[in-house]
């Protein structure tokens, strides 16, 4: 089985977003543990192999200001924003492995050149939206919807400057159940939709797919998927670096990617958040491999 998507694989080293190191692991340990193999099962065999790095290798723990590490985040965010961009002119599909959740400004400034109306489905315990303000550590993986929507200091346009903002109707979070009073705030005023885990276990992984596609496809030109591994619950994905407990389970995740994948509508993604040094038995990194494999066609049967 072959199939004619091209894939620009775009491992980003970085974990200066975060409060502590080690998601800069994720790429190379994701590849390691025999991600090409599955995808070439999988029928894609034309992969560009892509990497951006970070010279500095600190926690955000570090520093003291109101967005630490900031220099770093935004040198990353620029390598992989024309990373993205590059994959996006050449027709391929960008398939992103973080990394801290920071990397996503990258990632949204390379696809917003291209798609001036962008549907994004953002997978997190979290929801990734506090501004320099509002942040109580400082820790940039907790800002990067809030720089997407231009609701930060840092634009989106510091990073591309053919960068466009996300529209806050075309976005929703799945997954939630850590938020900080400011973020409940932000996303109330702007009508953000966002399934909590209390949404996911009344309606069911199903119905909330279905609403959330729909949601996603209505007046958009592309459909970015941001997984950050923390929304799955600890117990499957433990090697991460903000866990949170009562999260989606191993089944609801590949349904939802399953899901994704049945709707024909994704056009990139992006799997963050996977700190080798904090994983049980490898574990969250086989996971990430599934999961990428459920978004990319793999059928049970
Ligand atoms: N809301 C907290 C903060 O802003 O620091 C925690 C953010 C964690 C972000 C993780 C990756 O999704
Ligand atoms: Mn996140
Ligand atoms: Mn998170
Ligand atoms: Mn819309």
């Amino acid at each position: 089985m072959t199939n004619n998507i091209a894939l620009s694989l775009v491992s980003v080293k970085s974990g200066v977003g975060a409060g502590r190191l080690g998601a800069e692991l994720g790429p190379d340990n994701i590849i390691q543990a025999g991600l090409i193999r599955r995808l070439n099962q999988l029928g894609y065999t034309n992969i560009d192999d892509l990497q951006v790095s970070s010279s500095l290798q600190q926690a955000a723990s570090q520093g003291t200001s109101k967005a630490k590490n900031r220099e770093g985040v935004i040198d990353v965010c620029r390598q992989l924003s024309e990373q993205v961009d590059e994959s996006i002119t050449k027709g391929n599909f960008p398939l992103i492995l973080g990394g801290d959740h920071s990397i996503a400004m990258g990632s949204i400034a390379g696809l917003t050149k291209h798609y001036k109306n962008l549907g994004v489905i953002w997978f997190d315990a979290h929801t990734d939206i506090n501004t320099e303000e509002s942040s109580p550590t400082g820790n940039m993986h907790g800002m990067p919807l809030a720089v997407a929507l231009g609701r930060a200091e840092l634009k989106i346009a510091d990073i591309n400057k053919d960068a466009c903002e996300l529209k806050p109707e075309n976005i929703v979070i799945i997954g939630a159940r850590d938020l900080d009073q400011a973020e409940k705030e932000i996303i109330r005023s702007l009508g953000i939709t966002c399934f909590t885990m209390h949404e996911i276990d009344r309606m069911g992984m199903g119905k909330v797919m279905e609403e959330a596609l729909r949601i996603v496809q209505n007046g958009t030109d592309g459909v970015h998927l941001s997984f950050d591994l923390d929304s799955v619950d600890p117990q499957e994905a433990p090697g991460t670096g903000t866990p949170v407990p009562g999260g989606v389970s191993y089944r609801e995740a590949h349904f939802a990617l399953e899901l994704m994948y049945e709707s024909g509508l994704i056009t990139s993604a992006e799997f963050v958040e996977v700190n080798p040094t904090l994983d049980i038995n490898n574990k969250t990194t086989r996971l990430t491999i599934e999961l990428i494999s459920s978004l990319l066609g793999k059928r049970i049967l």
